[in-house]
């Protein structure tokens, strides 16, 4: 088996989101046989999904950690600036677990930084003419859940592998909707960009 080396993840469907754009994304990303990623799918629910991504890098000891979920109301890629440390949705996960004004590490600081190298993959995204912004706030749902969770997981253990959220829109023709094939060129070029800031070759 070859060393793994990216992993990506998305979510499932949840609430009015019968489609998950993040979900087809990572099903897309997984035939890619060329890129040496883990991708995961991962379930809506606040004691679950961060542990669940925990488990794959205790398994497969990544390089770096891309989450990607859907933000229904972005009209562009929104890679996340800084993710907060709260718990406070109108909207209980898929498990009917309702948070709201629930801190995620008591011991934690209010927030973390992205790590991953957000201006090359801004100027990737939007060299391909895909409209893309800086986002100062992932929400403070599952998203932002499993991005400050997986930065406070790394910060506990010393680690400078970059981990980040990125947010596409909801799949469609129609604005403020993205078309999923343009969605997933995004997400590429910020991995190829990814790879080359860890000095990674695709493999063979
Ligand atoms: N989007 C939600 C959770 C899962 C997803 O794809 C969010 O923005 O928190």
């Amino acid at each position: 088996m070859s060393k793994a080396i990216l992993l990506v993840t998305g979510f499932e469907p949840f609430g009015s989101v019968l489609e998950n754009p993040s979900q087809r994304i990572v099903e897309h990303l997984a035939q890619r046989r060329d890129l040496p990623l883990v991708t995961a799918l991962l379930p809506v629910d606040y004691k679950k999904a961060a542990q669940q991504i925990i488990g794959l890098i205790e398994k497969y000891d990544p390089q770096a950690v891309v989450m990607l979920g859907v933000g229904q109301s972005r009209d562009a890629i929104g890679l996340e600036r800084i993710a907060v440390n709260i718990n406070d949705a109108p909207l209980p996960d898929n498990a009917g677990e309702l948070l709201q004004g629930k801190a995620i590490a008591e011991d934690g600081p209010v927030g973390y930084w992205s790590t991953l190298p957000m201006a090359a993959m801004f100027a990737a995204i939007s060299e391909l003419d895909i409209p893309v912004k800086y986002s100062n706030h992932a929400g403070a749902y599952l998203c932002n859940h499993v991005f400050y969770s997986i930065r406070h997981y790394f910060e506990q253990q010393q680690s400078k592998i970059p981990a980040g959220f990125i947010h596409v829109p909801d799949m469609g023709d129609e604005a403020p909707a993205m078309p999923i094939e343009t969605q997933i060129r995004a997400i590429e070029a910020s991995l190829d960009v990814l790879m080359k800031h860890l000095q990674l070759m695709p493999l063979a």
